[in-house]
């Protein structure tokens, strides 16, 4: 029996010397160094009593030996559950009991704060450096650089990617072998990825467009990455001369564009520029094909379904849509109360259906239930259209979600904890737009008797969430707008505020 993913991304690059990644220090890591290190972690892996379908948790800065424990989960049939480095000890505590990891392995600046965390839930815990330093690799280091790969079959789980929900509480996202094999071939063939490509990497390696689009899309093709810790415009500048492809958000673009040396010469030899997980406005797509000649490509997917659909590589690429359904995607708008399919040009909630649909939430049958049809169909809870050409068009969301940067934001999860802090009666928590990272999260907050306590609001924010969801601003009303049915009319609230920082920043 075969173990369908390593096989397809894993497997051909064994003891291959051809460039893989190429690291901030200069050096590159080839295909079969890389394979070595991972082969060595698999073992660490098997001896720490990792058995296939258990759960890794891993929260670590971007390295090759980070990538190398995805790699090492892989091969062994281990369940990749990646994390977001600013969560904080309080987030994690939830992923690490809710997935039942039985290995958590972090910086070792961490170590102390999440061995709180594993003392109570019983997982090992090892540590791992952005400088491939801590105890991980020192246990891989003995081991051998040949390991047996793991059989597994397409429909096994490979990882787990969390996502918040309306209700406040993280789902499990459980990806298959094939959801994620099968939205690579397909990728690499839209896109026209060979191994003659070298892919600017800027993206974390803890959500699905670093770890799924960008590094398994490279691994099909054989070609090369320049792995890049975090976005930086001037090292991407530096860079962008040996690359030909670049995947990013669309803040990467808007930052790029605001850089005195980003040209038309600067991009001139780039094939694509392929940009997702947030809206693009069309005023960055036409600036873009002002200044570099080249039109960016937009792509739409979801942590649960991959990617669902893309512009095309040769035809018209339309800015303020997504482009068609990818090959082996089946994409259907529907009404939002019956369910039904509503005309072409209609707006309803976007569903889709195909191998790159997830499996469901982690021991979450109902929820799971709710946004996953029994024909097949997952219901993304984003609002859209197909236009007269076949385009999709994203209008809105269904969902109440904010997204910074590319990082997703549940209002749910923040305005819980709000309420709780004393003087508020209530309060209600909205993405207004904001010139750098397309939108962000503004707290409105109704007073009750008492005087809320704006610090005490702030610095349990702090304690509670990681960075990216702390609001930028809270704002202290009378009452909450309100329809006949009592719902908070978080549209006005929007509108009210839409300037806040456009305005002043701008
Ligand atoms: C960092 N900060 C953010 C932020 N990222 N705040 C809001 N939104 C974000 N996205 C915080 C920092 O902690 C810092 O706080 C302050 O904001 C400013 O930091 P910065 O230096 O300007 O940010 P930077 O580190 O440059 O990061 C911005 C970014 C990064 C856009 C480059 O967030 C990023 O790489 N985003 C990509 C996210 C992504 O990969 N999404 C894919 C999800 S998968 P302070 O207080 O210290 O100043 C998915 C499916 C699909 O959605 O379709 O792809
Ligand atoms: P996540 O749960 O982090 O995977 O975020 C998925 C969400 O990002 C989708 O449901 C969309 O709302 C949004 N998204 C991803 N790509 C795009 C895009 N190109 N345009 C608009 N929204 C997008």
């Amino acid at each position: 029996m075969s173990n369908p993913l390593f096989d397809a991304l894993f497997t051909p690059h064994i003891g291959k010397e051809s460039a893989f990644l190429h690291l901030e220090d200069g050096t590159t890591l080839s295909h079969g160094a890389f394979l070595r290190k991972a082969a060595q972690i698999g073992g660490a892996l098997v001896n720490a009593g990792l058995l296939p379908g258990d759960r890794l948790a891993l929260q670590v800065t971007k390295s090759p030996e980070a990538l190398a424990v995805y790699a090492a989960c892989v091969q062994k049939g281990v369940i990749f559950l990646p994390l977001n480095t600013a969560y904080t000890a309080h987030e994690l505590e939830y992923f690490i009991e809710n997935s039942g990891a039985k290995l958590v392995i972090c910086d070792p600046s961490k170590a102390s704060d999440i061995a709180e965390i594993t003392s109570h839930t019983g997982a090992q815990l090892l540590t791992l450096g952005g400088d491939g330093s801590g105890t991980l690799m020192a246990a891989a280091a003995s081991q051998p650089e040949t390991t047996q790969t793991i059989p597994r079959r397409g429909d096994d789980l490979a990882a787990f990617l969390y996502t918040s929900g309306t209700t406040g509480r993280s789902k499990g996202a459980m990806l298959t072998q094939d959801n994620l094999l099968s939205n690579a071939k397909v990728l690499k063939a839209y896109w026209h990825f060979t191994q003659a490509d070298v892919l600017l990497h800027a993206l974390p390696i803890f959500h699905t467009h670093g770890l799924f689009v960008a590094s398994n899309v490279m691994l099909l093709c054989g070609g090369a990455m320049i792995f890049m810790p975090a976005f930086n415009p001037d090292t991407i500048l530096a860079q962008m001369p040996r690359a030909s492809a670049m995947m990013g958000v669309p803040t990467f673009y808007t930052r790029l564009l605001a850089h005195e040396r980003f040209t038309r010469e600067a991009a001139a030899h780039m094939r694509l520029f392929i940009s997702g997980s947030a809206p693009m406005l069309t005023e960055t797509h036409v600036q873009f094909e002002a200044l570099t000649g080249q039109r960016i490509l937009e792509r739409y997917g979801m942590t649960e379904t991959n990617m669902n659909t893309s512009n095309p590589y040769a035809g018209m690429r339309k800015a303020g849509t997504v482009g068609f359904p990818l090959p082996g995607v089946e994409l259907k708008v529907t009404n939002q109360k019956t369910g039904e399919e509503v005309a072409q040009g209609e707006i309803g909630v976007i569903e889709v259906r195909g191998a790159n649909v997830f499996k469901g939430y982690w021991q979450m049958p109902e929820k799971t239930r709710e946004e996953l049809r029994e024909d097949g169909f997952f219901i993304t809870g984003d609002l859209g259209l197909i236009d007269r050409d076949g385009y999709v068009q994203i209008v809105g969301r269904g969902k109440d979600l904010i997204i910074s940067g590319g990082y997703n934001i549940y209002p749910k999860e923040i305005e819980m904890l709000i309420d709780d802090q004393p003087g508020v009666k209530e309060s209600a928590v909205i993405g207004v737009p904001h010139p750098d990272f397309g939108e962000t999260p503004v707290a409105v907050v109704v007073p009750d008797a008492t005087a809320p306590d704006l610090d005490q609001i702030t610095s349990a924010c702090e304690t509670s969430f990681a960075r990216f969801k702390h609001p930028r601003k809270i704002i202290i009303i009378d009452a909450l707008p309100r329809n006949t049915m009592g719902k908070v009319q978080k549209n006005a609230l929007r509108d009210d505020y839409k300037d806040l920082f456009t305005k002043i920043e701008s």
